[in-house]
């Protein structure tokens, strides 16, 4: 699904985010435990410069722990990055985070007194929320939907840790299609820039195929049929969600099934794999690679002249008349 949410104060984030790396000493960005790929803001490995950084998987009470593990080993082994995971649900374990700033930090540079980290990530994520279980009050204004910060908020801790809360921030071009179907439906974009309907099919087709028993299950469906249309009019019976004269109404059931989903009502689900990345990632590749030879070939064209039959018939009857306004001249 194309995204086309960036908004204003995501840009500006953006760049005030680049303006107080200097002064941060270590980076927390905090993922999407049901994302882990997904979440992951490119624009943010790009400003990081050797900043050490520390990727929480958060929500990982809504994760499939299987995938989560795979995930983690993952990202560890290909990446050497360290991995932690976090959920609402288990503050002790949260709260262990301060260590791991401590002892990244102590690893860098042990002159450091005061230690700025910054907690950064998508909308919606969980970073307001888990700087609250770190300060231990209420301090950053947390909500249920996208965009709830809007500026910087910096937090003292009071124990040599100073934490940095930012606006969630998505980049603006995804360059895998279905990284945007992911975000839009683990809820990191806003209500009024995605389409129900659209991520609504994406899931029902993804959840048939990866958790076929969860949709079973929560649907009272014992046969699930083949198609992401027959499943959603099968549940859209089974939930009431019809129109008068009893039209199934797609839209209100894919509403339906993403908020099940978002809630963790549908059981623990991951959206993506790092297998699938891997083939999406090819996918990608040869896409690329398609349409840069194709833009080779237009530009070859343009070259010789031969961009389309008419041009080149252009360019004849202008080379024609050059010639014969020259021949004139001469003879003049
Ligand atoms: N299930 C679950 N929900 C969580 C978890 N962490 C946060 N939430 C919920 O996710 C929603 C968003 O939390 P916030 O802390 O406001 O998220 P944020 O990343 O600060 O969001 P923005 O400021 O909009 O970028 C809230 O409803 C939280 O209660 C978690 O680990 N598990
Ligand atoms: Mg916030």
């Amino acid at each position: 699904m194309a995204v086309h949410w960036f908004p204003g104060h995501m840009h500006k984030a953006l760049t005030e985010m680049k303006e107080a790396l200097p002064k941060v000493d270590v980076l927390i960005e905090v993922l999407d435990a049901r994302i882990p790929y997904s979440s992951e803001n490119p624009e943010i490995a790009k400003i990081r410069g050797d900043k050490p950084c520390i990727k929480i998987f958060n929500k990982s009470d809504l994760a499939d722990p299987d995938s989560t593990a795979a995930w983690q080993a993952h990202l560890e082994d290909d990446r050497a990055v360290k991995t932690f995971t976090t959920s609402i649900d288990n503050i002790a374990k949260t709260k262990q985070i301060l260590e791991l700033i401590r002892k990244t930090c102590a690893q860098k540079d042990a002159s450091v007194k005061t230690i700025n980290a910054m907690i950064i990530g998508i909308p919606n994520v969980g970073k307001s929320t888990l700087i609250n279980i770190l300060a231990e009050r209420v301090i950053a204004k947390t909500g249920n939907e996208p965009a709830v910060t809007k500026s910087q908020q910096r937090i003292n801790l009071g124990n040599g840790i100073v934490l940095l809360d930012t606006p969630g921030v998505l980049w603006p071009k995804l360059e895998n299609p279905n990284t945007g179907y992911r975000l839009a439906i683990s809820g990191a974009v806003k209500d009024t820039a995605l389409e129900y309907d659209d991520i609504g099919f994406y899931a029902a087709d993804y959840l048939l195929k990866a958790y076929p028993q969860l949709l079973k299950e929560r649907y009272k469906i014992d046969d699930l049929p083949a198609t992401e249309l027959e499943f959603l009019e099968l549940a859209a019976a089974k939930r009431g969600a019809l129109m008068a004269g009893g039209r199934v109404n797609l839209h209100k059931i894919c509403e339906l099934l993403i908020g099940e989903y978002r809630s963790g009502k549908l059981g623990r689900i991951t959206l993506e794999t790092h297998e699938m990345i891997a083939k999406e990632e090819v996918e990608m590749g040869k896409a690329a690679e398609k349409k840069a030879a194709e833009k080779a070939s237009r530009k070859q064209k343009f070259k010789d002249g031969s961009l389309t039959p008419d041009k080149r018939d252009r360019k004849e009857i202008r080379t024609g008349k050059r010639e014969m306004q020259k021949e004139s001249k001469t003879k003049r």
